[in-house]
């Protein structure tokens, strides 16, 4: 039997502290503002629960903070992530699919950690991830050398930084939390789309045997291919969470994002993996995250509002729009 939801609770998340760019917090409001709930509530019929907030947590993180152990704003990501959890967790244990949208990609350490647990509780599963990304985001506060904790969030969830109690990132280890350590098993995380890792995340990629289809993979593979191995890999009836970087897409088409990596999937591409996450009935989670409408390379609007028009038809189709007709396909 399906695990899907019977409805979608949506988050918006305007948090920009895990990296250095102004904008990223901007994301929310402009893909909500060009149509998204919209077109999610009377285009496909979704019921939707939505609070109308964007969330900053503005009020809750210091204002300044100094690095510390090699992290830019570990207190602020640290405290905003499990706010972001607690939001989180409370939809989806009322059986939604809860659809977060960034912020910069800091924020998947709260959406990740709060349906793992709901589901976990609900359903006594541990999810599946699908991370669409040029970036692996395995770094660990000691591998990074930018110290932006977006290249960081699933170090911390799989628990391969050091988080003691009571020091940024230790609620991931808490009983409060309800959660099981590690959050994220990394023998059911599956990466699609990269092309730009560094070192040390490749080594932790093979040390721990992390299932990664790379950009060229992808080309080499095809997409239908690497989507039906995904999906095997993964388990049939295994609740999967979509954390879908808007930097995995090509910057020509998505170029409105704060770390472009030429190279990158085209939109047959990313809807496919959209859809196909869809089909399995499984969806219990999903970001966008990584639009940055500041970043704009031709300063006209038009990047941003391409990027925001990916976006919206990325989500359409991981809640159930099919613009891929089956014959376009073979899975
Ligand atoms: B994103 C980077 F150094 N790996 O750690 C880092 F290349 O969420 C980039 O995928 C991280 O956009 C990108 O700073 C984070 C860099
Ligand atoms: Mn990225
Ligand atoms: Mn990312
Ligand atoms: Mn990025």
């Amino acid at each position: 039997l399906p695990i899907g939801p019977s409805s979608v609770g949506v988050i918006a998340v305007g948090f920009s502290g895990g990296q250095g760019k102004q904008g990223v917090d901007m994301g929310p409001a402009a893909i909500i503002g060009c149509g998204l709930l919209e077109e999610l509530n009377y285009g496909l019929g979704i019921r939707l629960h939505h609070d109308h907030k964007i969330h900053t947590y503005e009020d809750m993180v210091p204002e300044f903070e100094a690095d510390s152990r090699n992290m830019k704003r570990p207190l602020a990501v640290s405290i905003a992530t499990q706010a972001l959890a607690h939001q989180v967790y409370e939809q989806a244990r009322k059986n939604r699919c809860v659809l977060t949208l960034g912020g910069d990609h800091s924020i998947a350490i709260g959406t990740v950690a709060g349906v793992a647990r709901a589901t976990r509780e609900r359903l006594g599963k541990d999810i599946a991830v699908i991370w669409v990304d040029a970036h692996a985001d395995i770094n660990t506060p000691e591998t990074s050398d930018s110290g932006n904790i977006h290249g960081m969030p699933l170090a911390m969830l799989a628990s391969l930084a050091q988080t003691a109690p009571g020091t940024p990132f230790g609620w991931l280890q808490s009983k409060a939390h309800g959660g099981r350590t590690p959050v994220v098993d990394l023998k059911k995380l599956v990466y699609i789309g990269l092309r730009d890792v560094e070192e040390a995340e490749q080594q932790i990629i093979e040390q721990y045997g992390i299932k990664a289809y790379t950009r060229v993979d992808v080309h080499k593979l095809g997409i239908e291919r690497v989507l039906k191995d995904t999906l095997e890999y993964i388990g049939r009836d295994t609740p999967i969470h979509l954390s879908f970087d808007i930097d995995a897409l090509d910057p020509e088409l998505a170029p409105s994002t704060g770390t472009p990596v030429p190279g990158g999937l085209t939109m047959h591409e990313a809807l496919l993996i959209a859809q196909g996450v869809h089909r399995t009935r499984n969806m219990v989670g999903m970001d966008l995250v990584e639009i940055n409408p500041l970043e704009e390379p031709g300063e006209d609007g038009l990047g941003a509002a391409q990027t925001i028009a990916c976006g919206t038809e990325i989500v359409r189709h991981a809640f159930g729009a099919m613009s891929l007709r089956e014959d376009e396909y073979k899975m």
